[in-house]
């Protein structure tokens, strides 16, 4: 940042962009000479949550601009961008058009922080293993702080206020990866890497790049724990390689040197003092081959991180689900229904189906392409469930996907239409599952509110009166 008065500017007021802000004018307070200017795209009448926000940080010395399309006149010292904004958006082209540096809030935060960083990322999966990670490092005595894209703590707000002798865990996404450049976490696990965001970054080569810039900066003292039963994370192996750090490759077939794999029916992870037995795939109270893949990504880390074995240990065993992914939502009639509003890309649904014996499935899938190929889907959800119910934007979309294939669809134009049509075809034993594999956006404020809703549903129907 340059000498004297440094002009900050914030783009997008959500939680990102309020931590950023709020961050700089702390500085500003503790007599830095800093000026904090924000803007968003969304004018203050569409949302007053978004007002109110204005109203505060101008209370506490910031400009502030809604609802317009271009920035301020510069020179800027540092833009921090929120992760929502992709590259085309008008406010962006018009902040990069002043010269500036523009920075992600997930760079802000590691270049404040004095805590060391341990960042997940990954297509899916990455909510569980930050929540596992931390659960793990805690169990083990080790002040954990859960921030990122988890949704918690902005990475911002977490560095501030966290000491050296914690860890930051933070869930990072693509969005957020893209406009770093010095990013240096202790600890990286990149955990997949399958076609998601492609309206954001524009192809799944750019996406692809952004995720690997996890480990970009990283190097000797630093480790990599990269899954390499995912095709696309594999081949970011000899990238991570080639920084100097230490790569673990995780593998639920195969153990590599240094890695971690399921050994005689145990997740083991190979330390430089020798291999440690951790627990049984069937202790976990997670489910599917992808939470196998997951909870050795998170013990891997964890040990890195210095937590001791048995604390890795009982806590692989006592680890719950988190919301949204996989969520058991309660049984009616004999039908269970569970939430995994969290998928919200096929990938993600791909791997849910795997979380299931042999119960009939009835899967709920629409909302919001994201410029996804939604035929393989097609294809693996025909191949696994008795029916799926397709709803939302992309029904035409889903329509041309299912059709030819044999098995029972039903259409409808919404989420709660397709839990009922979903409820009138279910008979005790069967499974429905929302596993929509797009965003929710078309109808939701956010998957959370769609997995909730889908909640409030189920916890709203007749018990006892049969489905
Ligand atoms: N905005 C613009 N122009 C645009 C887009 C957005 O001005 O083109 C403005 C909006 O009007 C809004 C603000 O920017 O007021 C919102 O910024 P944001 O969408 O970046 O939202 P934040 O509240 O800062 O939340 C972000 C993450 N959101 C996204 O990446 C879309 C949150 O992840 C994250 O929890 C939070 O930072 C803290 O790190 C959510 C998410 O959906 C859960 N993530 C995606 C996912 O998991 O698939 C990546």
């Amino acid at each position: 940042m340059g000498e004297g008065l440094q002009r900050i500017l914030v783009l997008g007021l959500g939680m990102s962009g309020m931590a950023a802000a709020r961050y700089e004018l702390s500085r500003a307070s503790s007599g830095e000479g800093v000026l904090v200017t924000v803007v968003d795209e969304r004018g203050g009448s569409e949302d007053a949550s978004l007002a109110s926000r204005a109203r505060d940080l101008r209370d506490e010395g910031a400009d502030v601009f809604l609802g317009v399309t271009g920035v301020p006149d510069g020179p800027w010292d540092l833009v921090v961008a929120s992760p929502g904004i992709p590259p085309h958006a008008a406010v962006m082209l018009s902040a990069k058009a002043t010269g500036a540096s523009v920075i992600s809030e997930v760079e802000l935060g590691w270049l404040i922080a004095c805590a060391p960083i341990a960042a997940v990322t990954g297509t899916n999966g990455k909510t569980t293993v930050t929540a596992l990670l931390a659960h793990l490092l805690r169990g083990g005595g080790i002040d954990a702080r859960v921030c990122g894209n988890i949704g918690e703590t902005s990475v911002v707000e977490a560095a501030a206020s966290a000491p050296e002798r914690a860890v930051l865990v933070a869930e990072v996404s693509s969005f957020q990866l893209a406009l770093t450049d010095r990013f240096r976490p202790k600890v990286a696990v990149l955990l997949n890497i399958t076609p998601d965001h492609l309206d954001w970054h524009g192809s799944r080569e750019a996406y692809g790049a952004d995720k690997a810039k996890v480990f970009a900066n990283m190097g000797p003292g630093d480790t990599v724990i990269i899954d390499i039963d995912d095709p696309g994370s594999a081949a970011k192996v000899g990238a991570a390689e080639a920084t100097g750090a230490t790569v673990a490759r995780v593998s639920r077939v195969a153990l590599r040197p240094g890695g971690a794999s399921v050994v005689d029916g145990v997740l083991t992870v190979e330390r430089p003092d020798g291999p440690v037995a951790l627990v049984a795939p069937g202790e976990l109270r997670i489910r599917g081959d992808h939470n196998v893949s997951n909870a050795l990504a998170a013990a891997t880390a964890a040990l890195a991180l210095g937590a001791g074995s048995d604390a890795v240990r009982r806590g692989l065993t006592s680890f719950e689900p988190v919301e949204h992914r996989l969520e058991p939502a309660g049984e009616v009639g004999g039908v269970r229904f569970v939430n995994d509003s969290k998928a919200t890309n096929p990938d993600a649904v791909l791997k849910a189906l795997t979380a299931f014996c042999d119960e009939p499935l009835i899967v709920l899938l629409g909302g919001r392409n994201k410029h996804n190929d939604l035929g393989p889907l097609a294809r693996a959800v025909a191949a696994r469930a008795k029916a799926a119910v397709l709803f939302g934007e992309c029904l035409p979309e889903l329509h041309e996907a299912f059709s030819g294939l044999s098995m029972t669809t039903v259409e409808v134009p919404t989420m709660s239409q397709a839990v009922m049509a979903a409820t009138r075809i279910a008979v005790p034993g069967d499974v429905v599952l929302l596993s929509p594999a797009n965003a929710s956006f078309d109808e939701f404020r956010s998957y959370g509110h769609r997995g909730c809703e889908f909640k409030r549903m189920v916890h709203e129907m007749p018990r006892g009166s049969g489905t």
